[in-house]
């Protein structure tokens, strides 16, 4: 999985929660064949990974007991392994970490960033396998409470880089790791806008970024009606789109989409187009004249991409 690490293509993570209570598709893969036929959709409209989830993380979510969390995705990821679709297991837990890994799943994508369960950097470290370390403060009863932040651009990015600290001091090599900023995460809609409109200084960290805005609350606000009720999650996949899009431009590894299909389809015009790159923001740009672009490939985001890709930007952070 080195060169899902090192894709130069952008990586469309695909979301299949199997449980009751996800915001978005709660509900909608609890039953075994069901999941497994979505999955294998996900993988042929353009997921390179398909991201198994057996806890729900939204605000005020409680939590699940192992057992249970182990009962929903095990059998999902198993199937999906033998159909040959590459999984990531979206876990905080260890040990279903070590139970989807052994059972075919190539990814471990950890909203807590190694810092809920002190043995997750042992079990990816055995296994070898890339590590999604999401900017993450608490679980989900309560992180609402902890949303301070001085910058929280800055404050995310010092975080991540400790993560990133701890996980190669465990053993875990560099190129193995991925960064997530953890959208909605302990951060108010304020946070995500800030968050996204600075992304290159998160992608400065010098490893892949992975960005998952799909369908969340703050799209939600963003496109209220006029009395103020945010628009439902089935009405928010042009935004996410956009933002996923926006992401990419900056920099972003890959992103996690609960639809695909809209993301790979504007991902597709995006590298038609020579894969445009949102170039790092000028004294024009600083003022509010506009946004700088530059072209594919080369550039000063490029430039980043490729030091992610290879490993750590020593000093970068
Ligand atoms: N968001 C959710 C769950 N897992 N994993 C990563 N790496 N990044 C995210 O932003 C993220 C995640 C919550 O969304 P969901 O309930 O739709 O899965």
């Amino acid at each position: 999985m080195t060169d899902l690490v090192r894709a130069q293509a952008p990586v469309v993570m695909g979301v299949l929660n199997v449980t009751p209570d996800s915001f978005s598709d709660g509900g909608l893969y609890s039953d075994l064949d069901t999941a497994v036929a979505h999955g294998v959709r996900l993988r042929a409209e353009g997921a390179r990974l398909v991201d198994v989830g057996g806890e729900s993380t939204r605000p005020g979510a409680d939590r699940v007991d192992a057992d249970t969390e182990t009962a929903r995705v095990l059998p999902v990821v198993r199937e999906l392994a033998a159909a040959g679709v590459a999984v990531s297991i979206d876990t905080t837990r260890a040990s279903v970490a070590e139970a989807a890994l052994a059972a075919g799943a190539a990814v471990v994508n950890d909203v807590s960033g190694g810092l809920a369960d002190p043995d997750m950097a042992r079990v990816v470290r055995d296994a070898g396998c890339p590590w999604v370390l999401m900017h993450w403060r608490g679980h989900s009863r309560g992180m609402g409470d902890l949303a301070t932040y001085t910058d929280v651009v800055t404050d995310v990015r010092a975080e991540l880089g400790r993560r990133i600290d701890e996980a190669l001091a465990a053993g875990v090599a560099a190129d193995r790791i991925i960064v997530d900023p953890g959208l909605g995460f302990a951060k108010t809609a304020a946070h995500n806008w800030e968050l996204s409109a600075r992304l290159p200084e998160l992608v400065a960290l010098g490893f892949p970024l992975l960005f998952g805005a799909s369908r969340k609350s703050y799209l939600g606000r963003l496109l209220a009606g006029p009395d103020g009720t945010p628009r439902p999650t089935a009405g928010r996949e042009a935004a996410t789109i956009a933002t996923s899009l926006l992401a990419v431009a900056a920099g972003a590894w890959g992103v996690r989409v609960h639809d695909v299909r809209t993301t790979a389809d504007a991902l597709a015009v995006w590298a038609a187009t020579g894969r445009p790159r949102l170039a790092a923001p000028t004294a024009a740009g600083a003022a509010g004249v506009g946004p700088a672009y530059g072209t594919g490939g080369g550039g000063p985001v490029g430039a980043a991409e490729v030091a992610g890709h290879a490993g750590r930007g020593e000093g970068a952070r």
